[in-house]
């Protein structure tokens, strides 16, 4: 037995294969190599900080609307989308107005800036000899009663407004069809796809034309807003006859009774007559499926389009007969002034209003809100 362990020990030196204990020094060895590379790289206090399990903010038998952030109304929105407009010039009007009575300087100083805010002339010229002349009703400062100047002037065309463009309910009686024009740009795309996210949300069967077979991707751009929204949309293939998909997609929204109808049509300039003739073709062809069709014809303005935007809109008024406006990119560097000189020298109202590229930031036109949020005015 001796001799055999013997012959194994010089075996094994003689072959210098490592022996059991040589196997546990390895062992050991790599055993301390992991703890300390773990303890470098992995302090135990990270750890601990990554499983944490943050406290809850409020106790379980919180109502939900609590774990929610609340929603920002859209008087704050649109106050907050105006900021840029207001801080280049309405706000400027505000702060040299203060409460003390117009001397001939401030006059001067009100005229310059009026004259940079897209008014039209004519219209600046009035409101600076209304102030002149005024004589301040009690209550009423000179910055209120620029507002009551440019609400006169919106008035009559802002009452008539349908607000069931915006908001749905039961006794609705569709479908109602809205014609989406406008120059390339403005905004017309994403002014259908907010809407009609929006009457979706509210319950209102919606189907949207998809008409701008012209620019390419602009039926993808379409579908994508109308997938998320969850509305139907008619579309055809690019190149195709606008006026046959406006067709069918006035006729399959009579066919479903879907509450409303909104197509989307290629942007184009004003100036280019066979363009307009085109889009004057397209609004005929939905009347032989629907008489009225269509209920509306709006135009998207992009905001900062200035003065050039009051030349665009005469032009659409004289090819389609506009039944509404749309101001789109509010949020921008716009002077604003336009819309009252627009809606005042047209008599077309503005429908909707956009303050940012969301679905949120979209709402039908209110005066108040809009002059309130233009001048500074807190409700
Ligand atoms: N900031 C801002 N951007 C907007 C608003 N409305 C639209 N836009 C942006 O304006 C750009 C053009 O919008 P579209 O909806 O594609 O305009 P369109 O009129 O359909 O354009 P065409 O089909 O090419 O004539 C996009 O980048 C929109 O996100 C808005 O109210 N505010
Ligand atoms: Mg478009």
């Amino acid at each position: 037995m001796q001799n055999i362990a013997q012959s194994i020990a010089d075996f094994l030196k003689m072959t210098q294969m490592p022996t059991m204990i040589d196997y546990l020094i390895i062992v050991a060895i790599f055993v301390l190599l992991v703890i300390t590379f773990k303890n470098l790289f992995y302090p135990t206090k990270n750890k601990i900080a990554h499983t944490e399990i943050p406290k809850p903010a409020v106790t379980e038998n919180a109502p939900v609307e609590a774990l929610v952030p609340a929603k920002e109304t859209w008087e704050k929105r649109l106050f907050k989308g105006l900021g840029r407009t207001r801080s280049e010039v309405w706000g400027k009007i505000g702060s040299i107005l203060g409460s003390k009575k117009l001397d001939d300087a401030m006059i001067d100083e009100l005229e310059e800036i009026l004259f940079t805010s897209d008014l039209s002339s004519t219209l600046v010229e009035e409101l600076l000899e209304n102030l002149k002349s005024v004589n301040l009703a009690e209550g009423e400062d000179h910055l209120s009663h620029i507002k009551s100047f440019m609400k006169n002037k919106m008035l009559s065309s802002q009452e008539r407004v349908n607000t069931e463009l915006y908001k749905f309910d039961s006794n609705f009686q569709g479908p109602k069809v809205i014609m989406i024009v406008g120059v390339n740009g403005a905004g017309k795309t994403t002014t259908i796809g907010k809407l009609s996210t929006k009457l979706k949300s509210q319950g209102a069967k919606v189907v949207v034309g998809a008409c701008d077979t012209f620019r390419a991707a602009a039926v993808e751009q379409l579908e994508v807003w109308c997938n998320r929204a969850g509305v139907e949309i008619v579309k055809a293939a690019e190149g195709s006859d606008p006026t046959g998909v406006a067709y069918d997609a006035v006729a399959k929204a009579k066919e479903i009774n879907a509450d409303y109808c909104i197509i989307d049509t290629a942007g184009r300039l004003h100036t280019k007559s066979n363009l307009m003739d085109e889009l004057a073709k397209t609004k005929k062809v939905m009347s032989k499926v629907l008489p009225d069709a269509p209920h509306e014809t709006l135009l998207v303005l992009d905001a900062i389009t200035g003065q050039n935007a009051l030349r665009q809109a005469e032009e659409f008024n004289k090819s389609l007969s506009l039944t509404g406006l749309i101001f789109t990119k509010c949020d921008g560097s716009s002077k604003a002034g336009s819309a009252v000189s627009i809606v005042q020298s047209l008599d077309v109202p503005i429908v909707y209003i956009g303050v940012g590229e969301d679905v949120e930031d979209l709402d039908i036109f209110n005066l108040d809100h809009f002059l309130n949020a233009l001048l500074g005015i807190e409700a």
